[in-house]
């Protein structure tokens, strides 16, 4: 998969790229990732690439001409574009069944937000759909690429050593994972459930699944209607 993203924030970005999952997945050449800085594409001495709104009103808006710019060099070389993402606090509240699918892409283009918003023409001309992480306010769109890039990467065939782990993810099957425990076996006076030391792997597969439903219905019981209601 390629991913190109457009920012005006570069920095940002290059650390968390490099490390874990979507580090391995560029390691192993399975994941392209391009990041292209919106100034080298902003006119004038100032390489403005945000001004005030039309209207008035706080907090600068992206100007088009450097987008579109930038995207059109973009789109000129390498596998056509599948879909040209916006960040935003009003778009789409990602899950995992959009991650899953956006995975299947062979090519995204992610247009990091800044400031106030962006031009409203981008969107209405460039771009095809809009992601948001949740209902909070980020400064910028970067961390929200980045998340979005993070659970990308570690969906794509052969980026997970174990090529099963992706799908026993809390999400893939709608419900939160059971309680975890590594060696050693007591600590400091707490024992490890005595199921998961049994050897017992029918016992062991069924206490999963409870704890996995009660832990669902005490803290997401809306996952647990949604499953329901999709199942039917
Ligand atoms: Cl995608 N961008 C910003 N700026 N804030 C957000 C977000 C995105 N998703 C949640 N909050």
């Amino acid at each position: 998969m390629r991913v190109d993203i457009i920012t005006c924030l570069p920095e940002i970005l290059k650390g968390p790229l490099d490390e874990s999952i979507p580090g391995r997945a560029r390691a192993k050449g399975l994941l392209d990732v391009h990041i292209h800085d919106l100034r080298d594409y902003a006119e004038g001495k100032h390489r403005q690439v945000d001004d005030y709104p039309f209207g008035g009103g706080a907090g600068m808006v992206l100007k088009p001409e450097p987008i579109f710019r930038c995207l059109e060099d973009i789109s000129s070389e390498g596998d056509p574009i599948d879909e040209v993402v916006f960040m935003t606090p009003d778009g789409e509240v990602l899950d995992q069944p959009m991650a899953n699918t956006l995975s299947l892409q062979k090519r995204l283009v992610l247009l990091a937000g800044h400031y106030k918003g962006v031009d409203q023409r981008v969107r209405d001309r460039l771009v095809t759909k809009e992601i948001s992480i949740g209902d909070y306010v980020l400064s910028g769109g970067e961390l929200a690429a980045m998340v979005l890039v993070d659970a990308l990467a570690r969906l794509l065939p052969g980026v997970l050593g174990d090529s099963s782990s992706a799908l026993t993810d809390s999400f893939q099957d709608g419900l939160l994972d059971a309680p975890a425990y590594t060696r050693p076996a007591e600590f400091r006076g707490d024992a490890v459930p005595e199921v998961l030391t049994s050897g017992n792997h029918k016992r062991i597969d069924t206490w999963r699944d409870e704890q996995r439903i009660t832990k669902t219905r005490e803290r997401r019981p809306e996952l647990l209607e949604h499953r329901d209601t999709q199942s039917d």
